[in-house]
């Protein structure tokens, strides 16, 4: 559902004025303590930023893809741990079962997801299975009513804070996607525990850890959509979304880098003068300008296909591709522009720059989005 414009402007305008006048101000605090104040999320919850993709009956906003996006790029001028905390209920820790879950899940836990009463997550990736998704080992035996999860998840994004997972799991030994199935496993279920926080290079606010099924005895009312094998391309599906959604974050970032390196390299002084009178500095600030108005156009273009329901694998791998090294490049530049002073922890580039480089791995690294960009181009070639 599309909003009307004034709502849309109405809504971008609030997001836009919460991240200047209260993450950005906090974003030192989040990287310090590796938390995020408790009156910020509840800020959050009330702007409605945890329901932006689930649907109004359910209590979310309801915003199509394009919608989204402009979302996704305003949170994306701060640090990457607040959109972190809402990001899994707006994408993979809610979109399973958007798109898969019973009309009985979706009104039981939608609503919960979208107000952001609890935090959902997305359980894919194990130690011996990242990219190879589909070779993941969680086992769930069905036994009378229940299934029975055996098994370790890793990098699980929220799972420290989660009250629900979305957890991929095999219910048959063969390799092929119809042996994967996806549970709801609500956290606190006996057999289900967490490893410790992972430290993490950058993002410090945005907590990922290990997720442990030890003889975890589920309902058989918890498998998504009550079908077994359903999994891995729900999974996909659910991956074509949040990569749009990371593609755009990302926009974002890059857009915060310029202005940050503008502003310092207008400050600046060498030589006589503000180093943005240089060209070499002014060559640095072009290429990122550019390269971060082809992501936003790649995003926007793709979102509106995407809204008009036709299929985007190719196009979200290439915006997921594109974007997140783009931002990498941006985070470069402007750390470079920044000289001696890029590299101190005074400058929000700094943090930046180790923040952005976990984009080009997660929800797919890179070398998957250029496999995926190619399978897809040979076959609409016919190959
Ligand atoms: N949408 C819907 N279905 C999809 C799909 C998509 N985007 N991509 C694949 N599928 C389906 C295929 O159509 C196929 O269905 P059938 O078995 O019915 O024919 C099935 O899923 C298996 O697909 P495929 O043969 O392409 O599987 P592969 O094992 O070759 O793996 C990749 C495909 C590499 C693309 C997948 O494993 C992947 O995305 N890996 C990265 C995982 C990832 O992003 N991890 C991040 C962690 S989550 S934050």
């Amino acid at each position: 559902m599309a909003l009307d414009h004034e709502t849309l402007t109405l809504l971008l305008d609030a997001v836009r004025r919460f991240v200047d006048e209260r993450l950005i101000p906090a974003e030192h605090e989040v990287a310090e303590t590796g938390a995020i104040p408790p009156a910020i999320v509840e800020e959050m919850r009330e702007l409605g930023l945890f329901g932006l993709s689930i649907a109004p009956e359910y209590g979310g906003l309801g915003l199509n893809m394009e919608e989204e996006v402009q979302v996704a790029m305003a949170l994306g001028h701060t640090s990457p741990a607040f959109r972190s905390l809402a990001g899994t209920n707006i994408g993979i820790g809610s979109q399973s079962i958007v798109m898969a879950g019973s009309d009985e899940q979706r009104k039981h836990y939608l609503p919960k997801l979208a107000s952001g009463e609890i935090i959902g997550s997305f359980a894919l990736t194990e130690p011996e299975a990242g990219s190879d998704a589909m070779s993941l080992r969680t086992f769930a035996r069905r036994d009378g009513d229940h299934y029975i999860l055996n098994g370790t998840k890793r990098f699980i994004t929220n799972a420290p804070i989660a009250g629900l997972f979305s957890v991929m799991a095999r219910t048959s030994q063969e390799r092929k996607s119809d042996a994967i199935s996806c549970f709801l496993v609500e956290a606190g279920t006996p057999g289900l525990t967490l490893g410790k926080p992972d430290k993490k290079m950058g993002q410090a606010g945005a907590l990922t850890s290990d997720v442990i099924f030890d003889n975890c005895r589920v309902p058989a009312s918890a498998l998504l959509g009550g079908q077994e094998g359903t999994g891995f391309r729900t999974a996909m599906r659910v991956l074509d979304k949040g990569r749009l959604h990371i593609s755009a974050l990302c926009v974002g970032t890059a857009q915060r880098l310029i202005a940050d390196a503008v502003r310092y390299a207008a400050e600046r002084k060498q030589f006589g003068k503000p180093i943005a009178e240089f060209q070499l500095i002014q060559a640095m600030i072009a290429d990122s300008q550019a390269e971060a108005y082809a992501a936003r156009c790649m995003v926007m273009d793709a979102a509106r296909k995407r809204d008009r329901g036709e299929n985007t694998t190719l196009e979200a791998a290439c915006c997921k591709l594109y974007a997140t090294e783009m931002v990498g490049r941006v985070a470069d530049r402007a750390v470079q522009i920044h000289g001696g002073a890029g590299y101190v922890s005074e400058y929000a580039v700094e943090r930046f720059y180790r923040d952005v480089r976990l984009f080009r791995i997660y929800e797919g690294t890179t070398q998957i989005q250029q496999l995926v960009i190619a399978r897809e181009t040979m076959k609409a070639h016919g190959y």
